[in-house]
């Protein structure tokens, strides 16, 4: 499949890898206002302009390729609308549980590891070599930094982020578009929005 990387940033390179390393997909270059058209961007790719080029552009599919929840999820949003195919990007290294049930433009990095049971939503970054335990849910819009630990039966919100290296143990909930800060030992639920950090994780005063 020919696939638009939509972002130009260093989240769009670890995608493009992705994509390259990828059997069955061909990435035709990055979608960014921030670069020059017809120039050659990281990795040898194509930067091929603006959104407003998404429409007149060859391809099969598009994976939004942005770090930042909140953007990604808007960015989802609308191509989804204008009847856009969102792909997933899986690195081949990645280890995922053959009953693990995964939405669309989600994004697997180098050495994720997703064990049995687990529900993963739509737009999801589980970035490199985070560890994603059994029966867990991880919705929407969420990113599991590099390094994360989830233990079994962990409910990770719509659009929240567990940072860097962060452990969570069995049966947490945290809420939606909480952030857990890098490093961070979570041993209780989060609320929802609510910013956690240290070890043992508390609220950020
Ligand atoms: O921590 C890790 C391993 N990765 C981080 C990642 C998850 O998030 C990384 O270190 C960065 O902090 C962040 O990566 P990202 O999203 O690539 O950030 P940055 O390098 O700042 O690039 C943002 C990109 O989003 C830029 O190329 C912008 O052009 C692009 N962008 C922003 N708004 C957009 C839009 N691109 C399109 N096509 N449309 C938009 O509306």
């Amino acid at each position: 499949m020919n696939i638009l990387i939509i972002g130009g940033g260093g989240h769009a390179r670890v995608v493009a890898d992705i994509l390259l390393s990828m059997e069955d997909m061909e990435p035709l270059g990055y979608v960014t206002p921030d670069a020059c058209p017809g120039t050659l961007g990281p990795l040898g790719l194509a930067v091929l302009g603006d959104d407003t080029c998404v429409a007149g552009l060859d391809h099969d599919g598009v994976v939004v390729a942005v770090g930042d929840n909140r953007l990604r999820h808007r960015i989802f949003a609308r191509l989804v609308g204008a009847g856009e195919t969102l792909v997933n990007a899986v690195h081949p290294s990645a280890i995922i549980a053959r009953d693990v049930e995964m939405g669309v433009g989600c994004m697997v990095c180098a050495g994720a590891i997703v064990n049995t049971g687990t529900i993963v939503g739509d737009n999801v970054i589980l970035n490199t070599g985070c560890v994603v335990d059994h029966d867990c849910t991880i919705s929407g819009h969420a990113h599991v930094a590099p390094g994360v630990k989830l233990a079994g039966n962990v409910v990770v919100g719509a659009g929240a982020l567990v940072g860097v290296g962060a452990s969570v143990i069995p049966s947490v909930l945290i809420g939606e578009e909480a952030v857990v800060g890098a490093g961070a030992v979570v041993v209780d639920d989060v609320p929802p929005r609510q910013m956690v950090m240290g070890v043992p994780a508390r609220p950020k005063t």
